[in-house]
């Protein structure tokens, strides 16, 4: 047996280095400087390690608004010193994505669809790894179109699917399609299933969720610009769906799963649904209570973040009275 060596933090070295976030791409090492040019920053230009060497949770959603109004909640929800409404983008020199970084919680904004993630995602990665980040989870936290489900449900992703209802990612690589495995963490999943039954605020599923390229016709709209289908083919291929197990439906879930699982990253995707599908296409829901439902996946998010960081205690372990 391998004898157990402990470094200073107590943790064996070699657990260490496996939690270290890690690139696949033998390139990297040998290059000079890394320019995450999208992010406005650079290994030469800025110290990656002192400024986000402690990250342990990564937060990511399409909107720039909704990550800072996260960042600012995480703030309040951990009670960190300073002002909430001074946090500052940490990508001020871009408009692609905005960044925040709250202890140990970085909250990024990624756009919408599978292109714009995606580019964020290689350097978020790069960014965690240069910093040497080691055990960090991350979540996506977005809005989605629910299957059979009432509004305002909460679904964390189970597998993630194509639009065929396959486990998969296929990447285009110098002309030729790679499929890769869109695995997410069934533990975390589970995890924050449990928070959400100790917060009893909301509802919550753990269900399939469907990535598609397009919003209207690739969702099975009818009121998009185009549509070459009727309402009955629409409902046949939602309960289709229903069918293999997907209850809600976005735009970026499969390349981050699959992003994520080929750099062995624990990762988590929780939506929630805006509307259910199989009652209609446009988004009718008032303003206000829009606001609230996109709070849902942060509130569960927070949640799940303080257990971890031990501010709430951990429920009794059960014991059978004889
Ligand atoms: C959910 O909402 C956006 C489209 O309105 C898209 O980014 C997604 O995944
Ligand atoms: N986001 C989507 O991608 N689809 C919906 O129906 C709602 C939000």
């Amino acid at each position: 047996m391998r004898p157990i060596l402990l470094n200073c933090l107590g943790t064996d070295p070699i657990e260490y280095i496996k939690q270290q976030v890690k690139v696949q791409n033998p390139h990297l090492i040998t290059m000079e400087e890394d320019i995450l040019y999208h992010f406005s920053l650079g290994t030469k230009t800025h110290n990656l390690p002192e400024m986000f060497g402690d990250i342990k949770f990564v937060c990511v959603g399409g909107s720039a608004n909704r990550m800072k109004a996260f960042a600012q909640f995480i703030h309040q929800e951990l009670g960190l010193p300073g002002n909430r409404d001074e946090i500052s983008d940490v990508c001020e020199g871009t408009d692609r994505y905005s960044m925040y970084k709250v202890g140990p919680v970085l909250s990024i904004s990624h756009g919408m669809g599978v292109p714009s993630i995606s580019i964020m995602l290689h350097e978020m990665i790069k960014l965690l790894h240069h910093a040497h980040c080691h055990d960090v989870v991350l979540f996506r936290l977005g809005t989605s179109g629910g299957v059979g489900l009432a509004p305002g449900t909460v679904v964390i992703t189970d597998k993630a699917v194509d639009y065929s209802f396959r486990a998969q990612y296929e990447q285009v690589v110098l002309g030729k399609v790679i499929t890769r495995n869109t695995q997410l963490d069934d533990g975390i999943a589970n995890e924050l299933l449990q928070c959400s039954s100790e917060l009893q605020d909301f509802p919550t599923v753990i269900g399939n969720t469907m990535c598609t390229h397009d919003f209207y016709e690739g969702q099975g709209r009818l009121d998009g610009a185009l549509c070459s289908f009727s309402l009955e083919e629409k409902l046949e291929y939602l309960r289709k769906a229903h069918e293999a197990g997907v209850r809600n439906i976005e735009m970026e879930s499969t390349v981050f799963a699959a992003m994520c699982a080929i750099c062995d990253l624990k990762a988590a995707v929780i939506c929630v649904t805006l509307l259910n599908r199989l009652d209609g296409d446009q988004i009718t829901t008032p303003h206000d209570v829009l606001v609230e439902y996109q709070q849902r996946p942060q509130v569960l998010v927070a949640h799940f973040i303080k257990k971890r960081l031990g501010y709430l205690p951990t429920p009794p372990a059960l014991t059978l009275e004889h």
